[in-house]
């Protein structure tokens, strides 16, 4: 076998955000960035030689240019097999349950995730080890060192291997099995639930369902599992198609890029009682009952209080963890049943040491992903099937769960106000005016509310003890509401600023009251503490979820 090696230089900006490496398909596609990147993460394993790769990604474009060029780079690295699913598709849980059926050594996950695809948009890459979860941040801080400083990638020379052929071929000493991207993911998930169950449910004719795949990577997922493994009717599975540009959308599944989904669960002509969607890699998960939207941060509740009716959870829950923005709605699930709750910063690759620790069972982000310990990612279809599972035990609508839970818990009233693409020097003046403010906040009245505590919230890993800085900017009040100020890192345009909004109503008889309508004393707290309008240019948010 021999190996060619190619000589590059550092290209600036290879940092990897909340969750890998996002850029344009035009950055990306550069002679050499992609290369140098994968470079960059090979020259940072050890012990890979003779061992097995997972690779695939959501199918958006480059997906299978990507793919041939990192197959030739991981022949060249030693790998002794490559996992590729078939047409380059993996889902981004269905890669992490592959690397660990497996006993990978670790995975390659090419997706940009919500952000739109094409030749004009977005494409990513990221790394996950051997658990089947993302790269820690010490490792993914090694790879962005190495990009600084490489001077050489190797591959190996040969033909393109055909993707849309099950089975095994070679390339170098490295063979190459192009699998099933389905089958192994759709077994685990069925380990886990009531099928049964949830099959009577969804052939009864007064329950209708929709899964809206947005053009994206659970199409495949979807109909294998709702519709041909649980009988769901066919159509039931929308959007099932992945495209290499999503069909031009965002694939997000929130209330503004999923609009069509919540108008349909609006519409009495259609009689659906469940709808949901996931994002372009399938680890995001909407959940919307008729005409009734379930906040991402009210879904975890729900799913770790009624634990005791899915086969896997049962026997009883470890701990629960939430992101640091996510509502604390968590956290009373947790303390009623006498279990930890932990907060993370914001990413899934700071759940993984907790999964792996046996601390944590269940997790969830607000910016709807929801997961367990069956794998080391979020995992979009199995917040569907949890909730399918409850449905069918509890044969109650959506909308009735989730007001039952918060007259029993209390609710946390929930929103995300997203500021998109802002100039980067505006939103960082933003944050440094806003971070200078913190230490004189505590005791001052702002917009008319007392705010106890003010801080830049920094983790400490309580399995690995590694620390984490400057991971989102708190006010918090002497009711327990909290203001959180964070900017992305998925974005590939500009800034985009989050800001998270949550208050906690006790009181059943002002559970209704419309979200932003009870959130307006905070909305503006926020406009006057990091005076929004001003430095950022902006007078409304973008998205509101
Ligand atoms: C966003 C979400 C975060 C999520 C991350 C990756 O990050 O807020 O909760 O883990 O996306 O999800 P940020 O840094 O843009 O706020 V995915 O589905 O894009 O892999
Ligand atoms: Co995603």
């Amino acid at each position: 076998m021999s190996i060619t090696t190619v000589n590059t230089r550092p290209i600036a900006g290879q940092k990897p955000g909340t969750s890998g490496l996002r850029k344009k398909v035009k950055v990306f596609s550069q002679p050499g960035y992609l290369e140098n990147f994968v470079q960059s993460i090979f020259d940072n394993l050890n012990g890979q030689a003779g061992k097995t790769l997972v690779l695939g990604g959501d199918g958006r474009y480059f997906n299978d240019v990507a793919i041939q060029t990192i197959l030739r780079m991981a022949a060249a690295a030693g790998f002794g097999r490559t996992l590729v699913g078939k047409n380059g598709i993996l889902s981004t849980p269905a890669a992490s349950a592959v690397i660990r059926k497996h006993g990978a050594f670790g995975g390659i996950i090419l997706s940009a995730s919500h952000n739109p695809g094409g030749p004009d948009d977005d494409f990513g890459i990221k790394y996950n080890q051997g658990n089947g979860g993302p790269a820690n941040e010490t490792f993914t801080d090694a790879v962005y060192q190495r990009t600084q400083e490489i001077s050489v990638y190797r591959l190996v020379e040969g033909a393109d291997i055909d993707l849309g052929r099950l089975g095994t071929t070679q390339i170098g000493a490295m063979q190459v099995e192009i699998i099933d991207p389905v089958a192994d993911y759709a077994e685990l998930l069925e380990s886990l639930f009531d099928f049964k169950r949830i099959a009577a449910l969804l052939q009864r004719p007064d329950f209708r369902m929709r899964f809206d795949a947005m053009h994206a990577v659970t199409g495949p997922y979807a109909k294998e599992i709702l519709e041909r493994r649980l009988g769901a009717p066919a159509g039931t599975v929308v959007n099932g198609t992945p495209l290499p540009d999503f069909g031009g959308g965002h694939p997000d599944p929130n209330p503004v890029y999923a609009a069509d989904l919540v108008a349909a669960m609006a519409d009495p002509a259609l009689g659906l009682s469940f709808g949901a969607a996931s994002d372009g890699d399938g680890d995001r998960n909407m959940i919307v009952g008729a005409n009734f939207i379930v906040s991402p941060s009210d879904s975890i509740a729900v799913l770790a209080a009624n634990y005791a009716l899915v086969p896997a959870y049962a026997k009883g829950l470890a701990g629960v963890a939430r992101s640091m923005p996510t509502s604390c709605a968590v956290d009373r699930v947790a303390a009623a049943l006498g279990i930890p709750c932990f907060e993370t910063p914001t990413g899934w690759k700071f759940f993984g040491t907790l999964l792996d620790a046996g601390k944590a069972t269940l997790c969830g982000e607000e910016s709807a992903g929801t997961g367990s310990n069956h794998v080391r990612e979020k995992d979009g279809l199995w917040a569907v099937l949890y909730w399918l599972n409850i449905l069918a035990a509890r044969n109650e609508a959506v909308e009735q769960i989730v007001r039952d839970h918060w007259r029993r818990y209390g609710r946390n009233v929930y929103s995300r106000h997203d500021y998109e693409g802002i100039e980067s020097a505006k939103a960082e003046a933003l944050f440094s005016a806003l971070r200078q403010q913190l230490p004189a906040l505590p005791g001052q009245i702002v917009a008319g509310q007392r705010v106890q505590a003010a801080d830049d919230f920094a983790y400490t890993d309580p399995v690995d003890g590694s620390r984490s800085e400057r991971q989102g900017v708190r006010i918090l009040l002497d009711d327990g509401s909290r203001v959180v100020f964070r900017l992305s890192g998925t974005g590939t345009e500009g800034a985009t600023m989050r800001v998270y909004l949550e208050r906690y109503v006790a009181d059943p008889a002002q559970h209704s009251v419309p979200t932003q309508e009870a959130l307006a004393p905070l909305i503006a707290l926020a406009e006057k503490v990091a005076r929004i309008v001003e430095m950022s240019g902006r007078d409304h948010p973008d998205v509101i979820s």
